[in-house]
């Protein structure tokens, strides 16, 4: 049999367009291409789809440059609605020219129009299996309101906080809901830590807003929750075998105050990662049957990454992840590869499961 053919989708329309790119090079640089034939495939920054080089070197994470998709006039003609997968391109001299067919496609895209359930229903209208998130769970976890939403009511612990809307009197909100100093002000539906501000008091909550609704209309004014940080991955099985969970990994603030964008994606200083977290095997459990509880709250398909602060009260769930970080140094692969797995089998399992999907 011919190997299955991986369409991997990277760049976008957000403001991760860079980090997706950056992150798509590390696919291409471990996919095993033993197993799998790869088309790389590019969303430029207005919207076309674009027949991508398939160079790792070109999309590597470079703070100094971080990478970009350009239009070069070779569009992807996505296969149609009609069980044929074949996948073509139109090159810029209007010449179209098949790449066969194609299997499955791997969204490393983040934002709007790329982990928020949209590209997943593209793709689900064409028929095409993908890696990862579905249409619901990635629109619930793209926005934090409905996603908190989502886990209180299936009694998976949330930090306490108010929703509040431009214009609303956010401090009148935060006050009417009794949420305790320290806060967290977050856009509703932005990933990676962009436009979050802790505010220590009320004196800079107007500045930590003008932030936050830069990026949205919708903003939520959170609890700031004291302990230690710690993630977990959870990858959906084949052939309806439960989901798997991970060990634990935990964040160390050293200098930084909180576990920002920088810290993330450009090995800023100030944030250590320890995979496997140091914790007694009782809490370890916990936390897996915790995690495995918000995957299948939110209709988890494919993955996530479940990320708590474990307070003095207990293990409260600041967010599920649907998308996470995914360079060889991010959480989500470092936690499978604290059990054992490589990065490259980590790609050959998500790709795996989507297919056996099909
Ligand atoms: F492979 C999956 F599951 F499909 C997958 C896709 C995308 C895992 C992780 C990601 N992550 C990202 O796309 C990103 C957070 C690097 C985008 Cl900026």
């Amino acid at each position: 049999m011919d190997k299955p053919a991986v369409a991997v989708l990277f760049g976008g329309r957000s403001s991760e367009h860079s980090i997706s790119s950056a992150t798509a090079g590390g696919v291409l640089r471990a996919i095993d291409r033993d197993r799998f034939r790869v088309v790389p495939v590019g969303l430029t920054r207005t919207g076309a789809f674009v027949l991508e080089d398939d160079d790792p070197d070109k999309f590597a994470l470079d703070p100094d440059r971080l990478p970009e998709v350009l239009d070069n006039g070779t569009r992807i003609l996505w296969p149609e609605a009609s069980g044929v997968r074949e996948l073509r391109v139109r090159r810029a001299d209007g010449a179209v020219e098949s790449l066969g067919e194609l299997d499955v496609v791997l969204p490393i895209l983040h934002g709007p129009h790329g982990e928020d359930g949209t590209i997943q229903g593209f793709f689900d209208t064409l028929d095409l299996p993908y890696a990862g998130g579905g249409v619901l769970d990635s629109a619930i976890c793209m926005d934090k309101h409905f996603m908190k939403i989502v886990l209180q009511a299936a009694g998976v612990p949330v930090a306490p906080w108010v929703t509040v809307r431009a214009g609303q009197d956010a401090a009148a909100a935060a006050a009417a809901a009794e949420l305790r100093l320290p806060w967290f002000v977050k856009p509703a539906r932005a990933g990676s830590s962009v436009g979050v501000s802790k505010v220590h008091d009320l004196g800079e909550l107007d500045d930590a807003l003008r932030v936050a609704f830069a990026e949205d209309d919708k903003v939520l004014i959170e609890e700031g929750l004291v302990g230690r940080e710690v993630e977990l991955g959870v990858l959906e099985s084949r052939a309806g075998a439960p989901a798997r969970v991970s060990l634990p990994g935990e964040i160390v603030l050293t200098t930084r105050e909180f576990y920002d964008f920088e810290g993330k994606y450009l090995g800023g200083d100030g944030v250590d990662v320890v995979c496997p977290a140091e914790m007694a095997d009782g809490d370890v459990c916990a936390l897996q049957q915790m995690a495995l509880r918000a995957f299948e709250a939110v209709d988890g398909r494919g993955l996530a990454r479940v990320d708590f602060f474990l307070t003095a009260d207990g293990p409260v769930v600041n967010e599920l992840n649907t998308m996470p970080g995914f360079t060889p140094i991010s959480m989500f692969p470092k936690v499978w590869i604290a059990g054992g797995m490589t990065y490259g089998e980590l790609i050959t399992d998500l790709v795996e499961t989507a297919l056996a999907r099909s």
